[in-house]
């Protein structure tokens, strides 16, 4: 469901203010709804404790920034996610900008495991070039992010998913009452969202660009294949 149309058109995207498309994905209760509100700074998502999911389709909302800066966050259910990130790429008409992928800290380290390689098939492999991992539960956590996440304390499969992101990753207390502390963790987002804007040329995830970049694996493949033939 879009709400775009309850918007000030004046506040609408343009050439030189461009809006930026961030989607969150990751399994029931790990928070996604709850960052999306976080990120949003309104309750625009429903997010509570529920084992069957919260979410059933995806929501798109969005903010403006301060700066003027639009942001647009698509919130998912956690089911059927192939069939609705699938068409997230047809809500998010300019493109998706950042895949946030949400763990909570309280379990991090089981499950999830298949969630990589189910973006991967959907997306292709360069997907994780668009992906930020966000942990939810700063609140609960009694050490660092960076003490709770140690090589050795870490499952391998969430040790290779931050490896591919290149590290890019963010806490999340979203039941904080604090001012700054609201706007801190989500400026920090941001400005991970910002570099891999940079990182990948400002060319947002678009179902084009997918097949594009699907070509262009096929013929690098094709060309490994005549050299090793040679
Ligand atoms: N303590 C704490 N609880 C959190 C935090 N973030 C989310 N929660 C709680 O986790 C529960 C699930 O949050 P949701 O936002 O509904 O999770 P979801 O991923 O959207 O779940 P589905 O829509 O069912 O897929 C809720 O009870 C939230 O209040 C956090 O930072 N700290
Ligand atoms: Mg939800």
């Amino acid at each position: 469901m879009e709400t775009d149309l309850i918007y000030d058109d004046s506040k609408s995207a343009t050439p030189s203010n461009p809006s930026q498309t961030l989607v969150l994905v990751g399994r029931t209760g790990n928070g996604k709804s709850a960052v999306g509100n976080s990120i949003l700074g309104r309750k625009a998502f429903m997010s509570k404790l529920c084992s069957r999911g919260v979410t059933n389709t995806c929501q798109s909302e969005r903010v403006v920034q301060d700066d003027g800066q639009i942001i647009n966050v698509i919130d998912t259910p956690a089911d059927s996610i192939e069939k609705e990130i699938s068409r997230c790429t047809t809500i998010a008409k300019n493109g998706i900008h950042a895949i946030l992928l949400v763990f909570s800290v309280r379990d991090a380290f089981r499950g999830d495991k298949e969630v990589l390689s189910h973006l991967q098939t959907i997306f292709g492999s360069k997907i994780t070039n668009y992906m930020i991992i966000v942990f939810t539960g700063g609140d609960e956590l009694e050490e660092t992010l960076e003490d709770y996440l140690t090589p050795q304390e870490c499952p391998p499969f969430l040790n290779e998913i931050l490896e591919l992101c290149d590290n890019r990753l963010v806490l999340f207390d979203n039941k904080t009452k604090d001012n700054l502390k609201k706007v801190e963790q989500v400026e920090k987002l941001l400005a991970l969202v910002e570099l891999v804007s940079k990182q990948n040329n400002s060319k947002p995830y678009t179902k084009e660009y997918f097949n594009e970049l699907q070509v262009e694996i096929k013929e690098s493949e094709l060309t490994l294949e005549k050299q090793l033939a040679e």
